[in-house]
């Protein structure tokens, strides 16, 4: 491996993420000498597009990696789960988009703007956080440490493209049929979704929240490196295709007024605050959907507790909430000089 020679596989390349990784590559011209595009057997053959042309997909195997510098993958938990390590000992760096490793001590979990010190420490394997998480901190760490951020109150509206394209195609469906009077098919969800709002993704654990709820909570202390920081977290369903949004409410240690949260805001990097209530502007999923930052408006102080601020934070969850936040990752391995694997069985013991 050298700088001159980088192979790159997306795994899970025919998938909502996968399909907008290899794009993001492409966009922001990732120094690949080759890409390859891996997914299971049942796509094996079928092509992807990627530049002017295409990539045949190929099937992902536990010797799929030999030859191969970096791989993002984006195919679930138990695919990452089961064929990273392989990855990493054939010398290949993962960067993983689902939760397998995420909570694992020897795998950084990274957000560019926010800890891209961890990096540095890492051994073959880098976790991509819930997208949901991504978007919360990129607006909160620059409060955090103007302010010191002791609790968060946060709540989510969440487009169904974070459940990936069967849910893409089930929503435009029930539309559909809900317009030509027709019974809607349910079968993604566990109820229907379109013009509905579902208060549960993902499973619910045996304290009564969902496992979404929970990634936000501990994915969040994980990346702040600060267990002081609680978080409390409800994750809806919402009928929208592509973007998140999220109200989040935080008590600081010390004062912040709006002005002065605007002002830090306004020089954090990959945020944009867009906020000015006479005018009506505000952050909204279709502004989102297709850009690359995280959006802040609604900036108000809570008149309810001393230091206390409500935001409306909206973001691209198939982008910066996924896509964007691995290639972001692998941009910064490749600035560093981080391509190399020290311990290549590490995950295989
Ligand atoms: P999707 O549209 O359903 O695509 C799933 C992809 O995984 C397809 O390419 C599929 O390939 C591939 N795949 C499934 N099982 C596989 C296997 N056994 N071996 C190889 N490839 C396999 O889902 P998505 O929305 O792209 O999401 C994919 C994963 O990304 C999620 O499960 C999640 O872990 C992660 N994700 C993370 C975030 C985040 O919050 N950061 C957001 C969304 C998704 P075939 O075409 O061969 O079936
Ligand atoms: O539902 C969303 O909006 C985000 C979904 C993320 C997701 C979906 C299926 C499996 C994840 C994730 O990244 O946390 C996973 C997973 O890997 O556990």
């Amino acid at each position: 491996m050298g700088q001159d020679s980088l192979v790159v596989a997306v795994v899970g390349a025919t998938g909502a993420v996968g399909r907008e990784m290899l794009k993001t590559l492409e966009q922001r011209n990732f120094p690949a000498t080759r890409v390859r595009a891996l997914a299971s057997a049942r796509s094996a053959g079928s092509v992807v597009p990627y530049m002017d042309g295409e990539l045949t997909v190929e099937e992902l195997t536990t010797d799929s990696f030999k030859g191969t510098d970096l791989a993002l993958f984006s195919a679930g938990g138990s695919t990452s789960e089961k064929f990273a390590p392989y990855a990493v000992n054939a010398g290949c760096v993962v960067v993983d988009n689902s939760s397998a490793w995420r909570m694992d001590e020897r795998c950084p979990l990274v957000v560019p703007e926010v800890n891209p010190h961890a990096l540095e420490r890492h051994k073959g394997i880098i976790a991509n956080p819930n997208c949901s998480t991504i978007q919360m901190l990129v607006v909160l760490k620059p409060l955090h440490d103007a302010a010191g951020i002791k609790r968060v109150v946060v709540s989510t509206y969440q487009a169904v493209s974070g459940t990936g394209q069967k849910a893409i195609d089930e929503l435009d469906r029930q539309v559909r049929q809900m317009f030509n009077m027709q019974e809607p098919e349910v079968s993604v969800y566990p109820y229907r979704i379109a013009f509905n709002c579902l208060p549960q993704i993902d499973v619910f654990l045996d304290n009564d929240y969902t496992k979404e709820e929970m990634k936000m909570v501990n994915e969040t202390v994980k990346i702040l490196e600060d267990p002081t920081v609680r978080v409390t977290a409800t994750t809806v369903r919402v009928p929208v295709f592509y973007g998140h949004s999220e109200s989040i409410n935080i008590e600081t240690a010390k004062k912040l007024t709006a002005a002065e949260a605007r002002a830090v805001l306004s020089k954090a990097p990959g945020v944009v605050v867009y906020d000015n209530p006479s005018l009506k502007y505000y952050p909204m999923a279709i502004d989102a959907a297709g850009e690359d930052e995280v959006f802040v408006g609604r900036i108000r102080e809570d008149e309810t507790i001393d230091n206390g601020l409500n935001l409306w934070v909206v973001a691209d969850n198939i982008r910066k909430g996924a896509a964007l936040n691995a290639v972001q990752i692998a941009e910064l391995l490749v600035e560093k000089n981080l391509l190399s694997v020290k311990e290549p069985d590490l995950f295989l013991r």
